[in-house]
């Protein structure tokens, strides 16, 4: 299984995708997301000038030797570029390995632990009865979790918001990445996002009652006590979970919101390696791992952070927003259903323009996605449907406080 080509595709079907192709020479290719949100062309260079040309004539077998020779081997370790460069090496490689088996991915990493992956979906709403009509949306269209993103009374636009809301059988339309020349700037009020969300869960709440699991995205924008406070508050509610309720790069500033709050929490879809959850994780500061197999070294770095996790009755929570492609939403579905700490999976439909590039083969039924049966992970890239999407700069958000201080998007 020598590898003789490999190839870094770009696309835009909507949105900027970063795609790995390693080709073997007896014709098997196998596919990895190195997409990064705003900066896809610092992985692409990454990948072109400094990892493609160390592929050539390799052991696509090789899988973990090729993990640490690109990690150690590099000097420079971690960060999000490299990371997400040596994420799409070794989903290629698990995905050829799975060809070459003829079996779907989710075998090779031990088997069905359950059927399919139970997902959560996107409702937001800037007013009550816009959020109301996305929950009634999605309830329609079988999801049986819910994040629960709002507006804040008097701020034009807020983090998670659709920017108009989709009509029953509409895709959900938030993409926080824009096609502008800078990035858009926002504003938020800590203030009164504290004051305004317990109102919201509380109505939610009574209208849709207490069986529905509901979750929420913070966003990186509290401190520790603000979080504290906020998990308190929300506790009445019954929160699935609360997400990235801090930056948490400082890992030790969860002890104190633990202390403080028993609604379960959920970090890590910005870290890159298991050293961002040591503390995290062994110290039981947090519910679910967020990280993604496209940011955090592919599936023998996630599924390592996983089997860690388990041992701490931690679970995964794998990010899905749109910016993972099909190819890192399929390596995960293969994953989650193969671990047994399994908690539940991101899911943010990708356009049709994007499932015509990629043609997936995982379906969603029931509320969750199940992968595909066919051997690899079920990902048939199509370069003519590509071509038609060429790469469009895009950056994510800038946020600033109402006094104009830069503060965490
Ligand atoms: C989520 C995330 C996304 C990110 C996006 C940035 O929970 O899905 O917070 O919405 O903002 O992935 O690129
Ligand atoms: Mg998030």
């Amino acid at each position: 299984m020598l590898i003789d080509h490999v190839e870094v595709l770009v696309s835009s079907p909507g949105r900027n995708f970063v795609t790995l192709r390693v080709r073997t020479a007896d014709g098997l290719t196998g596919y990895g997301d190195a997409t990064l949100n705003g900066r896809e062309l610092a992985v692409a260079a990454y990948l072109q000038e400094h990892v493609v040309p160390l592929l050539t004539g390799r052991d696509a077998h090789r899988i973990e030797d090729t993990w640490q020779y690109l990690y150690r081997g590099a000097y420079w370790r971690r960060g999000p570029v490299t990371m997400a460069a040596i994420a799409a090496v070794d989903t290629a490689l698990w995905d050829l390995k799975a060809k070459v088996a003829g079996l779907p991915l989710y075998q090779l990493l031990g088997g069905r632990s359950r059927d399919a992956c139970l997902v959560y979906g996107h409702a937001s709403g800037n007013t009550l009865p816009e959020l109301f009509d996305s929950i009634r949306a999605h309830l329609e269209k079988g999801y049986r979790a819910l994040r629960i993103q709002t507006g804040l009374p008097g701020m034009s636009t807020v983090y998670g918001v659709a920017s108009s809301p989709a009509a029953a059988g509409e895709r959900y339309d938030y993409e926080p990445a824009r096609a502008t020349a800078l990035p858009v700037e926002e504003r938020w009020d800590t203030r009164l996002y504290l004051r305004h969300l317990p109102t919201v869960f509380e109505a939610v709440r009574a209208e849709f009652g207490p069986e529905l699991p509901l979750l929420h995205d913070s966003h990186h924008r509290l401190t520790p006590i603000q979080a504290a406070s906020l998990g308190k508050a929300l506790e009445p509610y019954d929160l699935f979970w609360l997400e990235d309720v801090t930056p948490a790069e400082n890992q030790e500033a969860l002890r104190l919101v633990r202390r403080h709050t028993t609604t379960p929490l959920a970090i890590g879809e910005v870290f890159n390696t298991i050293w961002d959850y040591q503390t995290l994780i062994r110290e039981q500061l947090i519910d679910y791992v967020r990280s993604p197999v496209t940011h955090a070294g592919g599936i023998t770095a996630l599924r390592r952070i996983f089997d860690y996790a388990a041992m701490y009755q931690v679970k995964s929570g794998i990010h899905g927003p749109t910016d993972i492609s099909p190819v890192g939403l399929a390596a995960a579905l293969h994953l989650g259903v193969a671990i047994h700490n399994f908690g539940i999976q991101e899911y943010m439909p990708h356009t049709s323009d994007t499932d015509a590039v990629f043609r997936p083969s995982y379906r969603f039924a029931g509320g969750s996605l199940a992968p595909g049966e066919e051997p690899g992970i079920g990902i048939d890239y199509d370069d003519v449907a590509a071509a038609r999407f060429p790469y469009k700069a895009a950056y994510l958000p800038v946020n600033r406080l109402l006094d104009g201080t830069v503060h965490d998007w």
